[in-house]
């Protein structure tokens, strides 16, 4: 793993990651699913909003009752879902089922996949969430812990 040059002329004009960076398998930067707070479809957005207020998670994963991806979750859905004419209308967030407000148009990323297929996604999300052959939530990959794994191969081509 690391980075080489690419000569041009005379002088290296400029380093790129190598292959190895972008075949990196991005299982072992995964946060596995337990430590990831996450809600049920059939939570209440009163829970949803609890949970996310608790954590100060701006988002969490959305699960069915297998453990199965479906979705993500923010304050902002919420808080739209009981916009009234007037006012917020916050007596209904108990009747709110999580799974009638969600975003479920969310690129997953395959827990077999590679750091290439990370970083293109990452660009536009701030964690992807990971799954399995069976759509199993196996857990999520931060922008943080992507950063950090590019940091370092970039200091270790610096001192190099
Ligand atoms: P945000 O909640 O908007 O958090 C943005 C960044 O702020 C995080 O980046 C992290 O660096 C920091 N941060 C926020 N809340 C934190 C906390 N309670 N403890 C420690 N650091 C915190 P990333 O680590 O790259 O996370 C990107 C996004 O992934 C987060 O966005 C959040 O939506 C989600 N996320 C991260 N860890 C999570 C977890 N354990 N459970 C659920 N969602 C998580």
């Amino acid at each position: 793993m690391g980075f080489h040059s690419c000569a041009k002329g005379e002088e290296d004009m400029i380093s790129l990651p190598s292959k190895d960076f972008f075949d990196t398998r991005i299982e072992e930067f995964v946060i596995s699913s337990e430590k990831v707070a996450h809600v049920q479809i059939g939570n209440s957005a009163e829970h949803a909003l609890l949970v996310l207020t608790k954590t100060g998670y701006a988002a969490i994963p959305v699960l069915d009752s297998k453990y199965r991806f479906q979705g993500l979750i923010n304050a902002q859905m919420i808080t739209d879902s009981i916009l009234g004419m007037n006012h917020i209308e916050y007596e209904r967030l108990p009747e709110i089922r999580v799974q009638d407000i969600m975003n479920k148009e969310i690129p997953v990323i395959h827990i077999e996949e590679r750091f290439q297929k990370a970083l293109d996604l990452v660009i536009n999300q701030n964690f992807l969430c990971v799954v399995d052959d069976e759509g199993m939530f196996r857990g999520i990959l931060t922008r943080r812990v992507i950063l950090k794994h590019l940091k370092k191969l970039i200091y270790q081509l610096r001192n190099s």
